[in-house]
């Protein structure tokens, strides 16, 4: 806590005390209290108004955590707290750390309240939902909530069903951005691009196992998505490269900040003011209910512990993939023993498993994928590093490859250096053409010098080799022409100090198999048809990325799917 914090904290103590103490039984000194713990991107403080018995007011004074997932997250947690009239509270699933650090400063502020314990709880109300919908969506990542606002835009009534505390899926995670081909950004820069070509790069990217159906309307559709969001209020209209693809064509926010979180908030606002859509979290969908055909009629969802039969005329599974399923991914790849995962800590399979029950086929379930630039314990790096001008080297400060190539192909090329980590190498310009990079630095794991000989020394690598690979590397750069790994993009020098590095190494990242679709999003049985009601978008599904995901393709799948399994399913309704 700083000295002005603490100095405000005594003059409230001070004039509100006497009150306190004149109050029989009260649990608080009455006032507002600032406190402050760590969450996961940094320090968190928050403000916290009591009245003798009641805590009355929580505000967040500031934070460094993914914008909508911590918004998400303290709105949750403030009406735990003040329905509970407690900081013991359950956190917040999805955003345990968060929640932790909110809570932790909540706890401080109390503190400083004297509170002791002992205040009356009140036991938070549970809402139900209705007995039926038009359409209900299993999971709020970015494919359900594409869904719910697609099928209430035709008409439906929709609700959506996610498991953990907040909204947002992996999607929240996504960083470097969506793909989309022949965009209004594109043009902006010049850069020639078409349906065609992002098809080939994805096909080539998948080792040509993708559903060839699915990835025309992925490369077709993509730039329709993109407008989609950015009608909404989004933002993507920066355009950098991802491995694999032949042009830039991976779009994020401008500046480049995170573009899972800009099209989380920006779904989720849509979806808000609708008045068709209800959204329940903390709402675990447990089964799918079937009618004597086999049809999709419903869910079984457990809210608050009590289950729930709901009706529906279509459900749209949109519930995500496997990547923290540590049990399901070992018994499909045994080589992932041991692997950390990028994902969120629900993206448990569950949907997979609701869908297979009833008889849905599933496809390419042993493709998974694996994130080279994973900050080892902390985050993902994204891979927009690389794309706007990041090189890798080993622990003797030499690059051992093309950067941009796919990224399973990146990452075994890590996993086959003795130590199974490397260096992301940039510098400031680099920095400051990536907004998310401040993240990385606020976390911890961005180590910093003036030089790049400096630099080797603070992370234990010979600094004339590393001060030697920058320089034939910016001789590449000035010559158009990297002749030791033939890297296609070399967007900048580096040539700008300070340096910076982060230790990276491969975590789990997509699971490309799941349930299977046609192009119309409908769940394909085993027996070849599509079950009737049932349709899915986003990681649950497999096909469109075969055996390997091209960065920036799940978010122009989650979307795209998304929208389209929402419109047909609100239409089904609608029959
Ligand atoms: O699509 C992705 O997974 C992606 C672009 C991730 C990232 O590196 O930011």
């Amino acid at each position: 806590m700083s000295t002005r914090v603490t100095f405000a904290f005594i003059a409230i103590a001070l004039i509100f005390g006497l009150g306190a103490c004149a109050t029989p039984g009260a649990a608080y000194v009455p006032g507002t209290y600032v406190g402050v713990g760590k969450g996961h991107g940094g320090e968190l403080k928050v403000a916290v108004t009591v009245s003798p018995r009641q805590i009355l007011k929580i505000e967040v004074l500031s934070n460094d955590e993914t914008a909508v997932l911590g918004d998400s997250a303290f709105e949750e947690l403030s009406r735990r707290v003040i329905a509970a009239n407690s900081a013991e509270v359950e956190v917040v699933s999805g955003a345990s750390s968060s929640s932790e650090g909110f809570l932790a400063a909540v706890s401080a502020a109390l503190a400083q309240a004297g509170f002791k314990g002992g205040a009356a709880k009140a036991a938070a109300a549970v809402r139900a939902p209705a007995k039926a919908y038009d359409v209900i969506v299993v999971g709020g990542g970015g494919a359900g909530l594409s869904a719910a606002n697609e099928a209430a835009l035709a008409g439906a009534s929709v609700v959506v069903f996610e498991k953990m505390g907040v909204l947002g899926g992996n999607t929240v995670r996504a960083t470097g951005g969506m793909n989309a081909a022949g965009t209004k950004h594109q043009a902006a820069r010049g850069i020639a691009d078409s349906p065609e070509l992002f098809f080939k790069d994805t096909m080539k990217g998948g080792y040509d196992k993708n559903d060839p159906a699915l990835v025309k309307i992925l490369s077709e559709k993509a730039v329709e998505s993109l407008d989609w969001i950015e009608s909404m209020g989004g933002d993507l209209s920066d355009v950098s490269r991802s491995g694999g693809a032949s042009v830039n064509r991976i779009h994020l926010p401008a500046g480049g900040s995170k573009a899972g979180p800009e099209i989380v908030k920006t779904l989720k606002k849509a979806a808000e003011a609708k008045s068709g859509i209800a959204v329940f979290t903390e709402a675990k969908v447990l089964e799918i209910l079937v009618d004597k055909a086999g049809a999709a009629r419903g869910v079984r969802v457990a809210i608050g512990g009590r289950e729930h039969s709901v009706a529906a005329k279509a459900v749209v599974l949109a519930a995500g993939g496997f990547g923290a399923n540590e049990e399901m991914l070992v018994r499909l790849n045994p080589a992932l023993k041991g692997f950390a995962t990028t994902n969120h800590s629900g993206a448990t399979g569950d949907g997979i498993l609701l869908a297979e029950k009833i008889g849905a086929a599933l496809v390419d379930m042993k493709e998974i994928q694996t994130h080279p630039t994973y900050a080892p314990g902390k985050e993902m790096v994204t891979e927009a590093v690389r794309g706007n001008g990041a090189i890798l080297v080993d622990h003797k400060g030499l690059r051992f490859g093309n950067e941009m190539r796919t990224r399973d192909v990146v990452s075994a090329a890590i996993l086959g250096l003795p130590e199974k980590t490397a260096y992301l190498v940039f510098d400031t310009s680099v920095r400051k053409s990536l907004k998310a990079i401040e993240d990385y630095v606020k976390m911890g794991i961005v180590v910093e010098a003036a030089s790049p000989a400096e630099l080797a020394a603070k992370i234990g690598v010979d600094p004339a080799a590393l001060a030697a690979t920058i320089e034939r590397y910016n001789g590449f750069v000035a010559a158009k022409a990297d002749a030791d790994f033939a890297r296609p993009d070399m967007p900048r020098a580096l040539s700008v100090g300070p340096y910076h590095a982060i230790e990276v190494t491969p975590a789990v990242h997509h699971t490309m198999g799941g349930v299977k679709i046609d192009t119309a999003t409908r769940v394909v049985s085993t027996k070849g048809t599509p079950i009737p009601g049932l349709f899915a978008a986003g990681e649950v599904t497999g096909g469109v990325h075969g055996g390997n995901r091209l960065g920036g393709n799940a978010l122009a799948d989650i979307v795209t799917f998304g929208r389209i399994a929402g419109k047909n399913a609100a239409a089904l309704a609608k029959k």
